[in-house]
């Protein structure tokens, strides 16, 4: 039997349709905005490998340290024999997980990427001689079916994700999440937390303009995929914190009044000079507010670890 499988629970177009619906709604309304995730073709994934590399980019490093520091608390507590990681990517981090995890049988990485979930099996097989690897083509934001594996299991949501996601998504999705699990199965959920806000600011808007880059290469997709006719030099980046809902923002500063065509939906998207698009919210979290997010959804905090620097937080919840 083969210790790879790969299925599919998205249609091959799900993500042009989804595109589209987000575009025309989210550049019809005032004010304007779109999902992070479109930021994510082949070139918008290397740009934030890079980012991960960048002096200013902390979370990434700091998420690796705990997640060293703590991989052997965390396979004592969970005992887990199946480890399913949301958003897997490139699988980087769970690799020091797994290494600390005797017991682990199987491995269920989950993701919108084909091309980054074949990648990343191919190093996990050559590491776990015994690894069942069920890979999965899914949106974890909608109803997700997981395959039937040993338990208990592990439900691993790293990287700060969640914290692209508005408070009314999370709550659904931490909802989502706490219908995957059987009594004895965790979740193991990263996020970044409040801080000086010059150190996240810099964060998000890098001197060497990578963050930048990344932002107006939502821009691209858009020329790319709908024939959107946008020049990404006619937008500036911003990043900004918002202090109320703690929460960086990103968004696109057009430098004049310009108009956006857009063929294949059929419209005209204006701009008056200086109108910003939000393309991202990446939410930064207390202790306080994780555990009672947590609890509203049906989980427990039972474990919360930071780096030395107290940056950023791996959570570990029960049910
Ligand atoms: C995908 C959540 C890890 O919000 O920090 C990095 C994406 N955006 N720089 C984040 C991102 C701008 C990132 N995460």
């Amino acid at each position: 039997m083969s210790r790879f499988q790969l299925t599919r629970t998205l249609p091959e177009d799900a993500t042009g349709a989804a595109l589209r619906a987000d575009v025309l709604h989210g550049l019809t309304r005032t004010p304007k905005e779109l999902p992070p995730k479109w930021f994510y073709d082949a070139r918008g994934s290397e740009l934030f490998e890079e980012i991960t590399r960048l002096p200013e980019y902390y979370p990434t490093r700091a998420e690796r340290e705990i997640l060293i520091a703590r991989a052997p608390a965390i396979a004592a507590a969970t005992g887990a024999k199946t480890l399913v990681e949301l958003g897997s990517g490139s699988s980087e981090k769970t690799r020091h997980l797994m290494k600390a995890m005797p017991e682990l049988q199987s491995y269920v990485p989950v993701d919108v990427s084909e091309s980054a979930l074949t990648g990343a099996a191919g190093a996990l097989l050559a590491e776990h001689p015994s690894l069942q690897v069920h890979a999965l083509i899914a949106d974890f934001t909608r109803g997700l079916a997981l395959p039937d594996t040993p338990g208990p299991r592990l439900v691993a949501f790293l990287g700060g994700t969640i914290g692209n996601l508005l408070p009314a998504e999370r709550a659904l999705f931490l909802r989502s999440v706490r219908g995957l699990l059987d009594p004895g199965d965790t979740l193991l959920l990263g996020t970044d937390l409040v801080k000086d806000e010059d150190v996240l600011v810099r964060a998000y808007d890098d001197a060497a303009g990578v963050t930048a880059a990344f932002n107006k290469n939502v821009l691209h997709v858009l020329a790319r995929e709908l024939g959107a006719d946008v020049d990404p030099d006619d937008f500036d980046h911003v990043a900004l914190w918002d202090r109320e809902e703690e929460w960086i923002e990103m968004r696109l500063r057009a430098r004049s009044t310009l108009t956006v065509k857009i063929p294949e939906l059929n419209l005209a998207v204006p701009f008056e000079g200086g109108e910003e698009l939000r393309t991202e919210v990446s939410a930064k979290f207390r202790q306080e507010g994780v555990r009672s997010e947590l609890a509203t959804a049906g989980m427990e905090l039972t474990e919360w670890w930071t780096d030395s620097a107290g940056r950023f937080a791996l959570s570990l919840a029960a049910v």
